[in-house]
């Protein structure tokens, strides 16, 4: 079974820009609904327990079709939701000099990439995700992914990503999600984007 890992730091340690509340409720009471269901269909062909999420997002063909669609709404839930939690941190550090550089080559400019990232993500209409993604070529790109589209089901490693469904952002913000998209830029791990930029 796949299992719920606890939040990396304390519930109310993203305060105050990204509350308490809503933390508890994500992790608790979302993340946990979509490892439910990801399990429950899982559950229905065993065989699937031996390959990672990311190896079963990464070939949803290969996935029985009675549950494919359950493995891409909840399997893509969990790892999302897996992934995000991490790529957030009280204490995110700073993106490394060759993130820097790639960003820069890509976007012009940091301050560019931060512009387009929260435009992309602000406009993204109804449920999903804003990605940071690197390609199969090493190239950089921003994407939105619908519902738990994953990037992983179009050959796309995430290296940063935000939840924009009102979730995760409602409670505090209301139908502001620009200023949740602002508040969320504080809580950044850079250094899950270093790390995952090398691999
Ligand atoms: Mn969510």
């Amino acid at each position: 079974m796949f299992q719920l890992p606890d939040l990396p730091y304390e519930y109310a340690a993203l305060e105050p820009h990204i509350d308490e509340q809503t933390m508890r409720i994500h992790h608790d009471k979302h993340f946990q609904s979509y490892l439910d269901k990801f399990n429950a269909a899982v559950e229905k062909h065993p065989d699937l327990f031996e390959k990672s999420t990311e190896e079963i997002l990464g070939d949803l063909e290969a996935v029985p079709e009675d549950v494919r669609t359950a493995v891409r709404n909840n399997g893509g839930g969990y790892y999302h939701h897996r992934i995000f939690f991490e790529m957030m941190s009280p204490d995110g550090g700073e993106m490394s000099e060759e993130v820097k550089t790639a960003l820069v080559e890509t976007f012009g400019s940091v301050d560019e990439f931060k512009k387009r990232f929260s435009e992309v993500a602000g406009t993204h209409f109804a449920s999903g995700w804003t990605w940071l993604v690197k390609q199969n070529d090493g190239k950089l790109a921003i994407i939105s992914t619908p519902n738990q589209d994953s990037p992983l089901t179009m050959g796309l490693t995430p290296l940063l990503g935000i939840d924009t469904w009102e979730h995760a952002y409602y409670l505090k913000f209301q139908n502001c999600r620009p200023e949740y998209i602002q508040s969320w830029w504080n809580v950044v791990n850079w250094g899950y984007v270093n790390q995952k930029f090398n691999s």
